[in-house]
């Protein structure tokens, strides 16, 4: 403890707010009224005691000197960063002025929320807007930033299940790393993988990039970007012909075999080695461990989504896990969405009712040329509001959300923390609460525990919660829905079905004692969850071949699209998996594909201007392989520029073999105004869906890399 010695401390149960698959319950040490600390809580069977290097100095993001306190309104240019402060009186007069002005002339479709995941806590992350927006009539913004693609194809193949429990790792003894780098980005995992590597478990990494993770493997298979596909379509070919499949399993837990055999005898490991750049005596080891090693399990990374044919690679991994009968044993199948698991009741946080039907989406991808004009949009976007993301780094096509952002007629609103790279473009800005200042309760996407974040301190100046700045400007736009009055504790009520069986044993005064609780599942020594079937399909069995692609085709699935309640079908879909190439080639010359996955010490953006985080991550870089550089002449820690039609940037060069020839890597999260040119990797990312659930191809991109 750090605390003096006259001052009593306490302690606070909370929870990391981020959008990462660990959720870790927080302890924060208090002492007058000051948080001193935060740690993880050591009896967490997860979090372990440990946090991580994105949030070990939490208390330093909440009292940090860039933190805003106050409601601005710009006085400069836009871009320029320059603001007065005003009250928050005059900035909700301002902006329900500006929100009724832009109704009054072209629609309310003429407002555009911009909003994701920086926290997700289920009161201020998500959904928290989707009410007052719903009831404004705003435009709606579909969100399908992360793992939307994934979604659909796992709806499409075992359904919306939870699947394994990552503690039951321990008992796996073949593990396949699938496209993610665990121990950056889901880090509290890695000792149940670690533990059953102890105890003798293969455990294999494919990923194009000798990472961190892929250092500590038994096997790295570096495959090459947007093939996984090919792979685990050639897998099923190999596990098929060479008669590994699990019969009893596949006849009473499985539909559409036969076609699946038929369809996958096209996908040799010859074939496939073209695609992937993997041997073909490698594939076949690979498929032959994986069908005969008990018990077998996949985690899939959200990478494997963003490539043009991400969907239909999701759904041939999620096929393997039946055709073997993975999922007989504990510790084998497939963690999917640990998230589904939890009875949240997502329409009394969204309120999709309090829309009006036929309103019109835009995809946030779609971002940049919604407010330059280039979609053709009617009405135009005159009014945004951005909360809990920041477009100006996370979006593709930078350079036109900059230029969008940029327009004078534009009346944009940012809520924050600190002055982003997009909060530099507001007219008005508005402060927000951090975790410790707020109440809310998470979920996981990455464990069965949910968690009770008490606030530890009183807000900072007049930052408020997300929840109470909705409930502020529904007050002045005159809603008087019950929803628009809600106290946050109202919202805890909400929030999930208590009445489920998930939540027996678990209440909102039992959750304030103990922080959190394990979902009321069996132990991870004894959950199956699939080993008799009862998949949530609708033949309630894997579907390789796929009804839901028949009769619906593509579709996204409902959390990812503010207001809406339902599947919306998209266009048609073979039913059965199959093999979309990457979209971007070297056809176009550019020669070098580029993919861009987490920062280890930023959490997407988050904390992308922090000191110690931005020492340890080190000024942004690209990662190219010796024989790239060479040929084009660049040296290690030289800076370059990285290029193609639609945009470019100027970063290092890290010259290293850990990537494979062809590959370039640049993390996603730096902020612009803290490189070279103003510029990050996103300025040469496209806009362009995947094969499913409208995900992003972030990763399907092309672009040369030249000195300068
Ligand atoms: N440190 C840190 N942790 C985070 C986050 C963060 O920003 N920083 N963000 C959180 C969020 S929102 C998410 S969605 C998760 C994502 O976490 P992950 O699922 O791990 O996703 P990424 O880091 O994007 O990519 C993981 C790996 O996929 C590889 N990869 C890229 N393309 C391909 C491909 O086509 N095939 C294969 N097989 N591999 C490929 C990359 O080289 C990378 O090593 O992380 C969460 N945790
Ligand atoms: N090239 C490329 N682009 C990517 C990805 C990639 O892998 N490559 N990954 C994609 C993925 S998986 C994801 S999940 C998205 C993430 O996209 P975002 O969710 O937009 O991620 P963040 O950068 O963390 O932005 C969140 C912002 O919300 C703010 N915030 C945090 N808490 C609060 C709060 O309580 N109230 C308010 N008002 N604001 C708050 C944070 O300070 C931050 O500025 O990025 C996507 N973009
Ligand atoms: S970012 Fe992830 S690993 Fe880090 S403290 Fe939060 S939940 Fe835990
Ligand atoms: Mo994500």
């Amino acid at each position: 403890m750090t605390a003096t010695e006259d001052v009593p401390t306490t302690t606070v149960r909370g929870a990391c707010p981020h959008d990462c698959p660990d959720t870790c319950a927080m302890l924060v040490t208090v002492a007058g009224g000051r948080a001193i600390e935060v740690r993880g809580d050591p009896d967490h069977p997860v979090t372990r005691g440990g946090l991580c290097v994105k949030v070990n100095n939490y208390v330093d993001k909440v009292y940090g000197a860039d933190r805003l306190l106050h409601p601005l309104r710009r006085t400069g240019p836009k871009g320029s960063g320059r603001f007065e402060r005003i009250s928050w009186d005059d900035a909700l007069d301002e902006i329900t002025a500006r929100f009724r002005a832009a109704a009054a002339e072209h629609g309310p479709e003429a407002i555009m929320p911009v909003s994701y995941l920086g926290t997700e806590g289920v009161l201020n992350g998500l959904n928290v807007g989707d009410p007052f927006f719903n009831r404004l009539g705003a435009t709606i913004s579909e969100r399908t930033y992360c793992d939307s693609g994934a979604c659909t194809a796992y709806t499409m193949t075992i359904g919306a299940t939870a699947g394994v429990d990552p503690e039951s790792l321990v008992h796996s003894r073949y593990i396949i790393v699938w496209a993610c780098n665990m121990t950056s980005t889901n880090l509290h995992l890695w000792p149940f993988v670690a533990e059953a590597q102890r105890r003798g478990a293969k455990v294999v990494v494919i990923d194009p990039v000798r990472h961190r993770t892929a250092k500590l493997a038994d096997w790295h298979l570096p495959i090459r970007p947007g093939s996984d596909g090919a792979l685990a379509l050639a897998m099923m070919h190999v596990i098929i012909t060479e008669g590994l499949t699990d019969e009893a399993y596949v006849r009473d837990h499985t539909v559409g075999f036969p076609e699946l055999a038929e369809r996958v005898r096209r996908y040799t490991p010859e074939w496939a080695s073209g695609e992937t750049g993997i041997a073909a005596e490698d594939i076949r080891t690979l498929a032959r461990e994986y069908a005969t090693t008990r018990p077998a399990m996949i985690r899939i990374g959200v990478a494997v989504e963003r490539h043009a044919g991400g969907g239909q690679a999701v759904r041939s991994i999620a096929c393997l896990p039946a055709l073997v009968g993975a999922w007989r044993h504990v510790g084998g199948g497939l963690l999917q969405l640990p998230l589904w698991a939890f009875p949240v009741n997502w329409g009394a946080l969204m309120h999709p009712e309090l829309a009006t039907p036929g309103t019109r989406v835009v995809n946030q991808f779609l971002l940049g040329r919604a407010l330059t004009g280039e979609l053709g949009l009617d009405p135009p976007i005159t009014a945004l509001m951005v909360y809990n993301s920041n477009p100006m780094v996370v979006c593709p096509e930078q350079a036109k959300v900059a230029a969008g952002l940029s327009r004078e007629d534009l009346f944009t609103v940012v809520s924050d923390h600190v002055l982003t790279d997009t909060a530099r473009y507001a007219d008005i800005v508005l402060p927000a609460t951090t975790q410790l200042e707020q109440l809310d309760i998470m979920f996981s996407w990455g464990h069965f525990y949910v968690t009770l974040n008490t606030p530890a301190i009183a807000p900072l100046g007049e930052a408020v919660p997300n929840t109470e700045l909705f409930r502020r400007l529904a007050a002045r736009m005159g809603f008087d829905e019950p929803c628009f009055t809600r106290t946050d504790e109202e919202m805890v009520a909400e929030a999930f079905d208590w009445t489920a069986p998930a939540m027996a044993g678990i209440t909102v005064d039992s959750l304030r004692r103990t922080g959190w609780a394990r979902l009321n599942l069996p132990s991870a020594d004894e959950y199956a969850p699939h080993a008799e079937g009862g998949f949530p399909t609708p033949s309630g069995r894997t579907e390789f071949r796929s009804s839901l692609a028949a009769e619906a085709g593509n579709f996204v699935v409902p959390l990812f699209r503010q207001g809406s309640n339902e599947y919306q079908p998209g266009g048609a879909v073979d039913p059965l998996p199959h093999y979309v190439p990457p979209r971007e080639t070297a056809d176009s010359g550019y020669r070098l594909n580029l993919i861009s996955p987490k920062s280890h010490a930023f959490l997407n953006s988050s904390a992308g201007d922090q000191a110690h985080q931005k020492r340890v991550q080190g000024e942004a870089a690209v990662s190219i392989h010796p024989l790239d550089a060479e040929e084009r002449g660049i040296p290690d820690g030289g800076y370059v520029r990285v290029f193609n039609d639609r945009g470019s940037f100027v970063v290092l060069a890290r010259v290293t073999d850990d990537v494979a020839p062809g590959v370039v890597v640049c993390p996603v999260g730096a902020w612009p105004k803290n490189t070279k040119d103003g510029a990050t990797v996103n300025a040469v990312t496209p806009f362009v869906f995947a094969d499913l659930g409208n995900a992003p191809t972030f990763s399907d991109t092309r672009v040369e890399v030249a000195p300068v």
